[in-house]
């Protein structure tokens, strides 16, 4: 079967969207760090949209960690396709990603991030990829961070962390005469931009001071917020898309229809016109990202361990659990809605409804094991956050604690069974897992909650109604 590509972009059956505009006279504006599932599904989807309008808004991917995206979309000039799963799947060619750089050519990666044309280097590194600590400051003891440091002392340094690399591209940026520049952080952190922004600049204070100064003017950080559930590629997905249109595609997206960015209007240099494409500016990004990561990536972290624990293998099928989904929708409503504030005019409990449909969506086969992976790295967000708020207000904090409870069994028992768990702190977990109370003290994870009784009981009980199969205390 002959590969998609751009030599055969004509060939696609009349009726599935494509790019609607000529590939060739695209700039790229955008170097983004981690082209993932979730980037080629949302923001790449988004520039997509934007480029018939506006061709300054290509994109250069950059692999830092593996070849495979750069294996399988160089070969197809960059395209690939996108399923949108809802009642009757959509699929549509996606041409916005020129072309997916790796670590074995840094100079390439540099001279895109130093390119004119460039005014956004944006990323999605997942929570684990900033080397942050527990509180949410650049972690000067991660390795990746130490290697950086030590590099820097020699003239033509290669990054291996992302933040590592940012300083770099934005050191030569200044070197070179160009203008600022925004440095866009798509992953699921509260104040994602902020923090970007402090460790970016704590490393280069460490490493070249003057251009820690000049970050200060010509680099912005806006916060965003990302929403997209985007389901692992199968084998059932390649072999439909290839039905579809005919060609071979060696790594197509699936993802739900709906889709939400809302970026704080902070830029500097050019913004690209994405509210053409639905995307939201806004004043305060904050309360919508701490609405989506409590309420919607909560709930999810709920549901994958708790559901695992309870035999099931997708989110869909948790939510066919009457017990289980009565739980995860009274945890929203009843114990995370509280610890928002949000801005008049926002209503929580349909953005809640909203939530539960989605979740419960037949036509996607979103695996809980997906959803468990980096527990240590997404529960602080997820869940801690609100429980810390909940202790502050005196709210009770019995249900918010289930979730974390179930969680500390799925690592006991992948212990008792000799399975490895995707965590970068897998070792530490695995040998404290006999001892609960033992990874409740990792202030890594916990910062000092895991002192606090109040918790530590309520993860008690926790575990003993899990231990009933029981999801709420069981009545006296
Ligand atoms: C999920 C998220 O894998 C996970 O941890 O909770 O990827 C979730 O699907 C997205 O954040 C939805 O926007």
């Amino acid at each position: 079967m002959t590969r998609l590509s751009n030599l055969s972009l004509d060939q696609i059956p009349a009726g599935i969207e494509r790019p609607g505009y000529d590939r060739v006279r695209i700039a790229r504006g955008v170097v983004h760090f981690g082209p993932g599932a979730f980037h080629r599904a949302h923001q790449a989807a988004a520039f997509d949209q934007i480029l018939a309008h506006d061709p300054r808004w290509g994109i250069t991917g950059v692999s830092l960690h593996s070849r495979g995206v750069a294996d399988a979309l160089n070969p197809q000039d960059g395209l690939y396709t996108l399923a949108l799963l809802d009642a009757r799947t959509q699929y549509r060619v996606i041409g916005a990603i020129d072309k997916v750089l790796t670590h074995d050519v840094p100079q390439a990666i540099l001279d895109a991030l130093v390119h004119p044309d460039t005014h956004i280097i944006s990323m999605t590194v997942t929570e684990k990829g900033y080397c942050l600590d527990s509180a949410g400051a650049l972690d000067f003891a991660h390795p990746a961070i130490r290697a950086d440091i030590e590099a820097s002392r020699g003239t033509e340094w290669i990054p291996v962390s992302l933040t590592g690399w940012l300083v770099r591209g934005l050191q030569a940026r200044r070197l070179a005469g160009l203008a600022g520049i925004t440095a866009l952080c798509c992953d699921n952190l509260a104040d994602n931009g902020r923090k970007l922004q402090a460790a970016t600049i704590a490393l280069a204070e460490t490493i070249d001071p003057e251009t820690a100064r000049w970050m200060r003017d010509h680099v912005a950080f806006p916060n965003a917020m990302v929403d997209a559930i985007t389901p692992a590629t199968d084998d059932a997905l390649r072999l439909r898309v290839a039905e579809v249109i005919g060609l071979a595609d060696a790594w197509p997206i699936q993802r739900e229809a709906f889709t939400q960015w809302v970026i704080e209007d902070q830029f500097v240099g050019e913004r690209p016109p994405l509210d053409l494409a639905g995307i939201r500016f806004a004043g305060d990004v904050r309360p919508f990202e701490a609405a989506k990561l409590r309420l919607l990536n909560g709930a999810h972290s709920t549901l994958a361990y708790v559901g695992l624990g309870r035999g099931h293998e997708t989110v869909a099928e948790a939510m066919r659990d009457p017990a289980l989904a009565a739980f995860v929708e009274r945890l929203m409503r009843e114990d995370i809605a509280p610890s928002l504030s949000m801005p008049a005019g926002f209503r929580v409990d349909t953005y809640i409804s909203d939530i539960v449909a989605r979740f419960a969506n037949p036509s996607i086969r979103h695996f809980l094991a997906q959803i468990a992976w980096d527990g240590s790295q997404k529960l602080p967000y997820r869940l801690l956050d609100t429980i810390f708020a909940a202790l502050a207000s005196g709210r009770p904090i019995h249900r918010l604690a289930l979730p974390i409870a179930a969680w500390l069994r799925f690592v006991e028992r992948a212990a008792r069974d000799g399975r490895s768990i995707t965590d970068p702190l897998a070792g530490a977990l695995v040998a404290r897992a006999p001892n609960w109370r033992a990874i409740l003290g990792m202030r890594e994870i916990f910062g000092v909650l895991g002192e606090d009784p109040a918790f530590c009981n309520a993860v008690e009980a926790g575990l003993k109604i899990l231990a009933t199969g029981e999801l709420e205390p069981v009545p006296a």
